[in-house]
């Protein structure tokens, strides 16, 4: 009995043990945090790209985010530090292809100024959907065939559609950060931070590709297709 009881204990302590070592890993390992640029008003301004494989050491077929620096330099981390109570201006470039949602619900617009994003296309059309290209267009939904990524902070109910380049191009940037020649659609679109706290935000398009019901690897990692808001 005595035996039986000492060997549960010593695995439980095992696993508790394991469980401790992937929490430490888990924060230890992430990517830095950026902070946004500020601007003489107290609003921020964040620049975004979304590219369709990193091609960058140590996974370079994975679909990731990057942000630019306040000195203007692309940096491979999606843990941005914000501002509280202030406005963010946000534009992201987007080089990856459509792939469409499983759930059209997040073809809309949430939660930014105005319910709307601006949309434009670069070397681009609006592929399958009738609609002319993106030319600084206000929208409040999009076609739910075009996004390529989404960029959505749950806990404060935004969430914005990212439209994919068209299929037919050629011109596709493989390795980031992307310069602007290569095909790619701008997003634009502000909201207002709440208080302090940290936000997790994720991609909602299963993009993952290669991945089972494409929602593995890039998109469960920090750094890749997920983040976290530091505001503050
Ligand atoms: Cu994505």
């Amino acid at each position: 009995m005595r035996v039986r009881l000492l060997a549960v204990a010593a695995t439980f302590a095992a696993l508790i043990a394991l469980v401790a070592v992937y929490v430490v890993y888990f924060l230890e390992s992430g990517p830095p945090a950026v902070a946004a640029v500020i601007n003489r008003d107290g609003s921020a301004s964040l620049t975004l790209q979304v590219v369709g494989s990193y091609g960058n050491h140590p996974f370079p077929d994975w679909v990731s985010y990057l942000v630019k620096d306040p000195s203007g330099k692309w940096r491979h981390t999606t843990i941005w530090k914000l501002p509280a109570h202030e406005l963010v201006h946000v534009t992201v470039y987007q080089f990856d292809s459509q792939t469409g949602l499983r759930n059209n619900f997040l073809a809309q617009v949430r939660g930014t100024v105005g319910g709307v994003a601006t949309y434009t296309d670069v070397g681009n059309t609006g592929k399958g959907s009738g609609l002319p290209p993106y030319n600084n267009t206000s929208l409040s939904v999009i076609p739910p065939s075009e996004p390529a990524h989404t960029f959505t902070v749950p806990d404060l109910d935004l969430s914005v559609p990212l439209v994919g380049i068209s299929d037919s191009t050629s011109n596709v940037c493989a390795v980031a950060p992307c310069p602007m020649h290569f095909a790619h659609t701008t997003i634009s679109f502000s909201f207002r931070t709440p208080g302090a706290g940290t936000y997790r935000w994720q991609c909602f398009v299963p993009c993952a590709f290669a991945f089972l019901y494409g929602f593995g690897g890039p998109m469960q990692t920090i750094g890749y297709m997920d983040g976290l808001l530091e505001v503050a």
